[in-house]
């Protein structure tokens, strides 16, 4: 379902530079083409900024310059052999000696603007892969919605078990493993959105399998590896899986088998920062939730929204911790209903743990 693209020409991944005085170009345009160039009838290159000749053109190569450092004196500042040979002999007199020559170039140009410069990257491997499944989730209309869950219980469990996994397992036991087995739970009772549906929308598949996808932040960029039938395991199984995906996807082993198959996504985004975020479907799957940081804030948990406010003045605050999730849901095929449905169930599970912990197999 996922396809990694294999990288481009041998030639594409070098980094190219240009003169920041330049103007810049798009990042699909340099993605597309990073080296290639346009030739116009009179055989000059044109690569953006950097006009010249192919003969000129190597005889920088020979002498190791770079093109985009030299001032062209000829025509629309077309660089020209002479241009090369005074840089090789003196590059700081050569460019004061275009500077002079040029009359379009403002007296305020300085040697530090020159100096700086911009870098031109090609865009393959994990980022191409998330130009393509991005560009297909464009396509498809979002719905999202947002809740807030209270986590303490949570928060005291994962505790509790942690240390009973470091020391008896040698496992890290995070949040992520108990929010994945929460959502499996909450899934049982809302197969249609463990699913995932065909290109002209025009069928759905409900998946017996809970694989849920996991973004992963690794030093290539993001990755969904997926962690397959949560239904059929335990808490810990779940984190020692997650554990090895998460190694793996740090040293660039994971293979397609391990981010094909998803039924279903969860970003914990919250690890690194920020309260909310409005997910992304990894199509064709149909739902998908974004989890934010957690944070400790007043509540005034017995005072209902029905009831007097004057009664608000009388009453304590209580420190609670509290995680927010949004939910983005293909809204072809899912309602906004439904989803909110779900989310009390998932918020259930989650802020009861009990009540999660009695449908453990
Ligand atoms: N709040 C506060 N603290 C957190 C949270 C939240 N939500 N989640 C984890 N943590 C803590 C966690 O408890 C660890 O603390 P210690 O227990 O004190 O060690 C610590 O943060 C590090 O957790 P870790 O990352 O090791 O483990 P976790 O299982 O929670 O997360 C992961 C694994 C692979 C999900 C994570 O490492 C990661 O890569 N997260 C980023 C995912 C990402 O890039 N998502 C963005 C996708 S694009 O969603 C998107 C909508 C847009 C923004």
């Amino acid at each position: 379902m996922i396809d990694i693209e294999t990288d481009g020409p041998a030639d594409a991944g070098k980094t190219l530079t240009k003169a920041a005085s330049s103007s810049s170009t798009t990042p699909s345009k340099s993605a597309a083409a990073p080296v290639a160039a346009a030739k116009s009838a009179d055989n000059t290159v044109h690569n953006d900024k950097v006009l010249t000749t192919p003969a000129v053109r190597k005889i920088a190569k020979e002498n190791n310059v770079n093109l985009s450092l030299v001032p062209g004196t000829g025509p629309k500042n077309r660089i020209l052999k002479e241009d090369i040979l005074n840089f090789v002999k003196d590059p700081s007199a050569a460019k004061s000696a275009a500077q002079s020559d040029s009359s379009s170039l403002s007296s305020s140009s300085s040697s530090s603007a020159v100096a700086a410069e911009d870098t031109r990257v090609p865009i393959r491997g994990v980022q191409r892969l998330m130009v393509k499944s991005m560009t297909a989730s464009l396509a498809v209309p979002h719905l999202t919605y947002c809740e807030e869950i209270a986590f303490d219980a949570m928060k005291s469990l994962r505790e509790e078990l942690k240390h009973v996994f470091a020391k008896q397992h040698d496992v890290k036991l995070s949040y992520m493993p108990l929010l994945l087995k929460a959502t499996s739970l909450a899934l049982k009772q809302f197969p249609n959105l463990n699913a995932t549906v065909n290109v002209d929308c025009t069928e759905m598949i409900y998946h017996a399998n809970h694989n849920i996808g996991v973004a992963m932040d690794t030093p290539k960029g993001l990755i969904v590896p997926v962690v397959k039938a949560i239904q059929n395991k335990s808490i810990l199984e779940i984190a020692q899986e997650l554990q090895s995906l998460q190694k793996m996807a740090n040293n660039g082993t994971l293979t397609e088998a391990h981010l094909s198959g998803g039924t279903f996504s969860l970003s914990n985004i919250g690890s690194i920062g920020g309260t909310y975020a409005v997910p992304v479907l990894v199509v064709p799957q149909v739902l998908i939730g974004a989890i934010g940081r957690l944070q400790v804030v007043p509540k005034y948990p017995h005072i209902k929204t029905s009831e007097d406010l004057s009664k608000l003045t009388a009453a304590t605050p209580v420190p609670t911790t509290v995680m927010d999730v949004s939910w983005s849901a293909d809204h072809r095929v899912v309602d906004g209903a439904t989803v909110a449905k779900f989310s009390n169930l998932w918020k259930m599970y989650l802020e009861h743990p009990h009540l999660m912990i009695a449908e453990l197999r």
